[in-house]
């Protein structure tokens, strides 16, 4: 594969894994999935993960799966590089399991005494990758092979974080993110 192709493919695939996080942002707010809750004196997860924010990430994925599975054909062709369309499992792997790394990353946060909001490189930018990638290849295996070739893995474990950042940056300078990161 040429490396544009690769790097199309790449971001296209991961969207419904990318939007979740920063819907979440918007949408969060209301009941702590913890419930409040502490473990050995720190809360489980912390204040920053809500059942809304949840819910709402990972209806965004999968609402934005659904829309570049109707662009797909014309934009491959529009283009010239073949784009995927998403299954259903797919787009759950990569919706779900984005936000699933998400709240994981938090619970480590916690357990190595973060506080809410603190940084945690390399596990901020990494966390949905790490997390949305085994998921989907266990929901929606056929695809996963189809689509998540070695060198689309290797583009998104280098895209990932140069976006994470850059997203969260302007997130944070349009005043909806506390923090830059
Ligand atoms: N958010 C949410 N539910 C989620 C993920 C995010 O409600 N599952 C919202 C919260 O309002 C959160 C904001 O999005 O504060 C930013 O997300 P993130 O940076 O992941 O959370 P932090 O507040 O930094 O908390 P943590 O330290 O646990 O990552
Ligand atoms: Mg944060
Ligand atoms: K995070």
């Amino acid at each position: 594969m040429a490396v544009l192709e690769t790097i199309v493919v790449a971001f296209w695939a991961m969207l419904p894994a990318y939007v979740p996080n920063n819907a979440a942002v918007l949408a969060g707010g209301g009941r702590p999935i913890d419930g409040g809750r502490e473990w050995g004196g720190r809360r489980v997860l912390g204040d920053g993960k809500t059942w809304r924010g949840t819910a709402g990430g990972i209806l965004a994925g999968l609402a934005l799966a659904a829309v570049l599975t109707v662009l797909a054909p014309e934009v491959s062709s529009a283009i010239g590089i073949d784009v995927p369309a998403f299954t259903a499992p797919a787009a759950i792997g990569l919706a779900a399991g984005a936000m699933l790394g998400d709240i994981l990353a938090s619970f480590l946060k916690r357990r190595t005494g973060r506080q809410r909001g603190a940084m945690f490189p390399g596990v901020d930018q990494l966390d949905f990758v790490v997390v949305s990638l085994p998921l989907t290849a266990l929901f929606a295996t056929e695809w996963f092979l189809e689509w998540f070739t070695w060198d689309v893995i290797l583009v998104v474990v280098v895209l990932t974080p140069i976006l994470h950042v850059t997203t969260n940056v302007i997130a944070y300078k349009l005043g909806l993110k506390n923090e830059p990161w």
